[in-house]
């Protein structure tokens, strides 16, 4: 068969004005542009376990509009997230007129499958691996079936390699890396990969270097993003892991969470591993905010105190944090967005991300804020992006929500802020007595 892998690709906001604003404030270009190109890991996780007999073809498509004349094939898989899925059905749709099968996995499919079948053939939902050597086998027997679901977690001692030899790597700032799925904690919004499992999942070190190895071969230097949600939950497979990356000698950027920040020892090695930049989500810096967010122990509510110092702990050795603060929150009020501009300014994390609170389909939240009513557009997921508000929030009102973020983005983006931080990151570090290499300030 000729197998077309589809990943609907790029980043998205509806909100005009912080669009405007995105394309002017220094910080928030730079961190726009490092991760605005980055490759589906799970289609190319795929194309490794497609059989030879079937030629593969990767795509990756920001505008659907210039997916014209559609690519020859027997079949079109699709990966999509939540905020490009109504691009991803149309195109779907497209195919299937030209009389192509579809297949679409990823998820937003893994949530809500049966509005999925609406536009393609087959859909996956959930982890791709344990599946798709079963239907690729029968899509070509005829006999497929609407939906595939792994009746188990994915072993990843057993992941392939995924195929960057797919990719043309001058496309890329960064190529990206798996190294765990699942997190111990359960944040009520969080949409990421606890959808697809829910036990926390460890690759095995030596395989996470054979596949940085395998990126080499396509890009000798590259910067390298673990594609994880919480890397070093079992800090025995932390300190593996970390020496495995070291001895491929790549620069790298990961997710974790402010644990981290008591682990001196693992933060050193990390540092002389390449660790460039770690992305810790803070949430709130109010504990009334943190209340209940961590549905199982509400562990990032206990962690409050500490948040202050963990900046520091973390930039004292040479790596940079990107601070994450999600607004909105129903525990915050309108001081929310003052609390997180002192936040800031007291700590100079390198980077800070601002997001509003997303009802994402699958996520207790959204069950939540649907059940309460406060959900404004029921099935808009082109508002799923993160910066587009598309629910009630308890302390304000929408718009002050909207305008809020906007001015915080104004503040913590400029130039002034943005060096500050730069500033106050580099004093850190010497503090600490790392060294950093330049290229360390700019991940
Ligand atoms: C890399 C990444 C990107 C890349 C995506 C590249 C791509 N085309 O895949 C870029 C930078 C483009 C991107 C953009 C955006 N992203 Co993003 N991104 C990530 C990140 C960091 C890693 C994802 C990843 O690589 N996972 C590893 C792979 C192996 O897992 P996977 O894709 O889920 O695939 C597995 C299964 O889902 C399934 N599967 C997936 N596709 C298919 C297809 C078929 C045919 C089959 C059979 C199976 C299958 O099998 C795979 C293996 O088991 C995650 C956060 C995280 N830490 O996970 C956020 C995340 C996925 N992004 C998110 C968001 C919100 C966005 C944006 C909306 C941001 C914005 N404002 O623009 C856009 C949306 C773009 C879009 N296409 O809709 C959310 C998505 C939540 C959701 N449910 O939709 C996440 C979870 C982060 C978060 N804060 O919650 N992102």
């Amino acid at each position: 068969m000729r197998i077309a892998l589809i990943a609907m690709s790029g980043v998205r906001a509806h909100n005009p004005e912080l669009t405007a604003l995105g394309l002017s404030l220094p910080g928030f270009v730079e961190r726009g542009k490092t991760i605005a190109s980055l490759p589906s890991l799970g289609l190319l996780t795929l194309a490794a376990l497609t059989d030879d007999r079937h030629d593969v073809a990767y795509f990756e498509v920001d505008d659907i509009a210039e997916m014209d004349p559609l690519p020859e094939c027997d079949l079109a898989a699709f990966s999509t997230f939540t905020a490009q899925v109504k691009e991803c059905y149309v195109l779907s749709d497209r195919f299937r007129a030209a009389g192509v099968t579809t297949v679409i996995g990823g998820l937003h499919v893994t949530a809500v499958p049966d509005e999925a079948l609406a536009h393609c053939d087959i859909v996956v939902a959930g982890e791709g691996e344990p599946v798709w050597s079963r239907l690729l086998a029968d899509v070509e027997a005829g006999t497929a079936e609407e939906i595939y679901r792994p009746d188990r977690p994915f072993d990843l001692s057993l992941a392939p390699i995924p195929r960057y030899d797919l990719l043309d790597p001058a496309r890329y700032n960064r190529l990206t890396v798996q190294t765990q799925r699942g997190c111990p904690w359960r944040c009520e919004f969080c949409a990421s990969s606890i959808l697809l499992t829910p036990r926390y999942e460890m690759k095995p070190a030596d395989k996470v270097a054979a596949e940085i190895k395998a990126m080499k071969s396509i890009w000798p230097d590259p910067f390298v993003e673990l594609s994880d949600d919480n890397s070093f939950v079992n800090r025995h497979h932390a300190r593996d892991l970390v020496a495995a990356i070291g001895s491929e000698n790549v620069q790298w950027f990961t997710e974790t969470d402010v644990s981290i920040a008591d682990d001196p020892d693992l933060l050193a090695m990390m540092h002389d591993a390449g660790c460039r930049e770690v992305l810790v989500g803070f949430e709130s810096p109010n504990s009334a905010g943190l209340d209940g967010i961590e549905t199982k122990r509400n562990w990032k509510l206990g962690r409050v105190d500490r948040y202050r110092a963990a900046v520091e702990a973390v930039q004292t050795h040479g790596i940079a944090l990107n601070a994450c603060f999600v607004l909105g929150l129903d525990g915050d009020g309108p001081d929310v967005f003052e609390s997180v501009a002192r936040f800031v300014e007291e700590t100079d994390p390198f980077d800070v991300q601002i997001t509003v609170l997303t009802p994402f389909p699958g996520t207790p939240l959204y069950a939540r804020l649907l059940a309460e009513g406060r959900i404004l557009e029921p099935g808009a997921w082109e508002l799923c992006t993160l910066f587009d508000v598309n629910y009630r929030p308890v302390n304000m009102t929408v718009e002050a929500l909207e305008r809020g973020l906007v001015e915080l983005g104004r503040h913590l983006y400029s130039q002034e802020s943005t060096d500050r931080r730069r500033d106050g990151f580099k004093r850190q570090v010497a503090a600490g007595g790392a060294s950093t290499l330049a290229r360390a300030v700019s991940p």
